[in-house]
């Protein structure tokens, strides 16, 4: 089972106390106090690994801690620090503080650390309270305690290419031919259940780009019809979102219709996600009704659409090339960023007709004045 989502209670160690010793040997009387600190507790370190493909494990077992420090011994000996707790997470995790939702630390990166809870400090044993007053201290002070902490792990894949579009699109068909990614396909909706990432291998140009291929979204995905939309977040980092849209018109709809609804879909899950760059492809071009609904969509769809089709292989090179463009060339000048809406234009004033009437008034000419210019018109005439 992928999951994305996990709730971990957390315990760093907590510090080894101080010792209260002192030494006794052979002809040395009133040897002094020789008791050591204690060690401290161990950190709990979250670790990014590429290798880790989810958040399995913790879900299955929240409950971690870190090891505890050592008291301290005889002989000035310090306890020994408690061990770190290292726990590894998929790049892309982001760690929510339990409750107030504070984003506390995000990973993105292989190898990457992050400190989340620190250990308690040792205790000092009796040897630190020395002096010329008390030398013979009995006094040591205790280790402190580790920090404790609960915290929702999301994991958002990190890629940068997010394939949306509704079940059966040809969503995992694609990514299955263009990377060596390998997810299930099938003819009927849903087949897709968590996310899968490939990456698209450019050989010429020694550059890879990675591409998400999410379950597919339908209209209502937002009340939690269909798989809901909460696997959008996997293609919330990605730099362009790929709208796939069946052109053959799967059960009846429309292409166009998909259209507007992944649009709606989209916003309705995030305006900043609705608001990215975006290619629109057209797939299924092999199918019979495919190429006179791409002549309507073009119209309905100002953008157009690129047109491929998984069966036969046809315009994947030109998909792979506007993909590298956008991602990596800068963009494509046929991308559709939608703008956010702009401000609504301010109304008029309203003048009232009174005061209107004074402002003609005023502008109009002196009748005088207009009389003897007509005289001069007659004269001239
Ligand atoms: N004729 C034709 N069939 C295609 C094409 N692309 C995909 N299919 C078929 O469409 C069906 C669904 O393909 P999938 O790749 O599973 O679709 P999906 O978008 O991943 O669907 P979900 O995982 O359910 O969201 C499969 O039977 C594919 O063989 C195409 O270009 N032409
Ligand atoms: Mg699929």
């Amino acid at each position: 089972m992928f999951i994305d989502e996990a709730k971990v209670i957390l315990r760093a160690g907590d510090g080894g106390h101080g010792c209260v010793s002192f030494r006794r040997e052979k002809f040395i009387p009133k040897g002094g106090p020789d008791g050591g600190n204690g060690g401290k507790g161990g950190d709990v370190v979250l670790r990014c690994d590429r290798n880790e493909g989810d958040l399995e494990s913790y879900r299955w077992q929240p409950h971690r801690s870190a090891r505890n420090g050592t008291p301290g011994m005889g002989r000035q000996c310090a306890g020994p620090d408690g061990a770190d707790l290292i726990l590894p997470v998929p790049p892309g995790t982001q760690v929510l503080e339990e409750g107030s939702g504070r984003l506390v630390a995000e990973l993105t990166e292989h190898g990457e650390k992050v400190v989340l809870l620190a250990g308690g400090r040792g205790g000092l044993g009796n040897m630190n309270f020395k002096s010329s007053v008390n030398q013979a201290p009995r006094r040591s002070t205790p280790g402190q305690p580790g920090e404790t902490g609960t915290f929702r792990l999301v994991l958002k894949t990190i890629a940068d290419v997010g394939l949306v579009g509704f079940p059966n699109a040809g969503k995992s068909t694609l990514t299955n031919l263009i990377t060596a990614a390998r997810p299930r396909t099938a003819p009927y909706p849903f087949t897709t259940l968590h996310v899968n990432v490939g990456v698209i291998e450019y050989q010429d140009r020694h550059g890879r780009v990675v591409m998400a291929d999410i379950p597919g979204l339908i209209e209502g995905a937002h009340e939690n019809r269909g798989l809901g939309h909460q696997f959008l977040r996997h293609i919330e980092r990605c730099s362009l979102l790929v709208f796939l849209i069946d052109m053959a018109g799967h059960d009846g709809r429309r292409p166009w219709d998909d259209f507007k609804v992944l649009e709606r879909e989209l916003r309705l899950y995030s305006p900043v996600l609705a608001a990215k760059p975006r290619l629109v492809v057209a797939n299924k071009m092999d199918l019979p009704a495919a190429a006179a609904n791409l002549k309507v969509f073009g119209k309905k769809v100002p953008a157009g659409a690129l047109a491929i089709s998984c069966h036969d292989g046809a315009g994947l090179e030109a998909f792979k090339e506007s993909v590298w463009k956008a991602v990596r060339g800068g963009g494509l000048p046929s991308l559709r960023t939608p703008r956010a809406r702009p401000a609504r234009a301010r109304r008029k004033p309203v003048v009232k007709a009174a005061v209107r009437k004074v402002v003609k008034a005023s502008r109009r000419k002196p009748a005088a004045k207009r009389r003897t210019s007509s005289r001069g018109a007659s004269r001239r005439r």
